[in-house]
């Protein structure tokens, strides 16, 4: 489900690099949308601050000018990665789940999909890994206790029939406009069958709700336990179209998935709400190569491609992803996660010339 584009003159775009290697991916994603001309608006940047590392500097993550530039002076953003630390650290919280609450960016469209046949034969994937966005473990209400027998900790998961509808919606939207029309719901209600259960039952029943009145008619419906989800996953991927999960679970499905397709370099995603879009690379922030200017570039520049999609930008859209996609397939200019030995700035400059 794409925003209606407004007859824009320019279009603002809030970059947000964050930390590690968000630095070096986000200035690559910005200059293939300059390389785009006069396919799109007259483009504005506004650079905008977040991140651990900001946090570690000033003891903010996630400034409030930051939040209100792209509330109130952006049309879409890119983000690129955060290392919010393993540990608990006092007043810090991390700013990619509080800028999807914030904005109410909450479907995270996660599209893999095999570029090149597979050298072994095996088939090809196309599929779609639809995360719910603001609720499920990430809403981060952890209390530990001392027990006479120990430490105890808990987390509170949420899963609300308001969140499962409308990300189930998004999905169902999602799988429509594409040729297999089939959503997979990935749940574990087995298990957990009043969270799991609620999201599964409502996600279910989207079809016949009375406001979408048969639109997903023509659209399968299947499901799957979370695990044996991730097994088929590596078994037959192509089984699957588009998968909607809570949010933790979508998390791991779509990194999991990017290891079908060659690397978690290469898989992009959007933060998608009614009314603001953001882009942002799966992959994290990689600290052990950051600053060393090896990082893929593909995955932040395909997400900004995702980000024009998503407001109605198509040609655009596609004239990134055909020169992402002959990059991959003639395979001379690849970064070490691919097996090449190019640097993040070979591989921009081999995407621009075909731009
Ligand atoms: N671009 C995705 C990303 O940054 N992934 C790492 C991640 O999920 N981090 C969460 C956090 O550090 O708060």
């Amino acid at each position: 489900r794409s925003l209606a584009t407004p007859a824009r003159k320019t279009l603002r775009i809030g970059l947000i690099p964050a930390d590690g290697i968000g630095r070096e991916v986000i200035p690559a994603a910005r200059r293939a949308l300059e390389a785009l001309g006069s396919d799109l608006p007259k483009l504005e940047f506004h650079n905008l601050l977040a991140g651990f590392d900001l946090f570690t500097r000033t003891g903010t993550a996630l400034p409030r000018e930051t939040v209100e530039v792209l509330k109130n002076g952006c049309d879409a953003a890119l983000f690129g990665a955060v290392s919010s630390p393993s540990r608990k650290v006092a007043g810090y919280s991390s700013p990619i789940v509080a800028l999807r609450k914030e904005l109410d960016l909450y479907a995270n469209i996660r599209p893999v999909a095999s570029v090149a046949p597979d050298p072994k034969g095996k088939p090809a994937v196309d599929l779609i890994v639809v995360r719910e966005n603001t609720e499920c473990l990430y809403v981060k209400q952890e209390t530990l206790t001392q027990t006479e027998s120990g430490k105890e900790a808990r987390a509170t998961r949420l899963i609300t029939e308001y969140a499962s509808r409308r990300i189930g919606k998004m999905a169902f939207e999602l799988a429509l406009a594409r040729p297999r029309k089939q959503v997979t719901i990935i749940h574990k209600s087995n298990v957990l069958s009043v969270t799991d259960g609620l999201f599964r039952e409502t996600v279910r029943a989207v079809p016949q709700l009375p406001e979408v009145a048969g639109r997903f008619d023509s659209v399968g419906i299947a499901e799957q336990i979370v695990d044996s989800a991730v097994y088929r996953l590596f078994r037959e991927p192509e089984i699957y179209d588009v998968m909607v999960a809570p949010n933790l679970y979508g998390d791991i499905l779509s990194d999991a998935a990017a290891a079908l397709v060659g690397s978690l370099g290469l898989v992009p995603s959007v933060n998608a709400g009614d009314s603001f879009v953001m882009g942002e690379p799966v992959h994290g922030s990689a600290p052990d190569i950051e600053g060393k200017g090896i990082a893929n570039p593909l995955a932040a520049i395909r997400s900004a491609a995702l980000m024009l999609r998503h407001l109605r930008y198509e040609d655009a859209a596609d004239r990134v992803d055909t020169a992402v996609n002959d990059v991959i397939r003639e395979g001379h200019t690849l970064t070490r996660d691919l097996g090449g030995k190019s640097s993040t700035d070979e591989v921009v400059e081999a995407v621009l010339r075909r731009l």
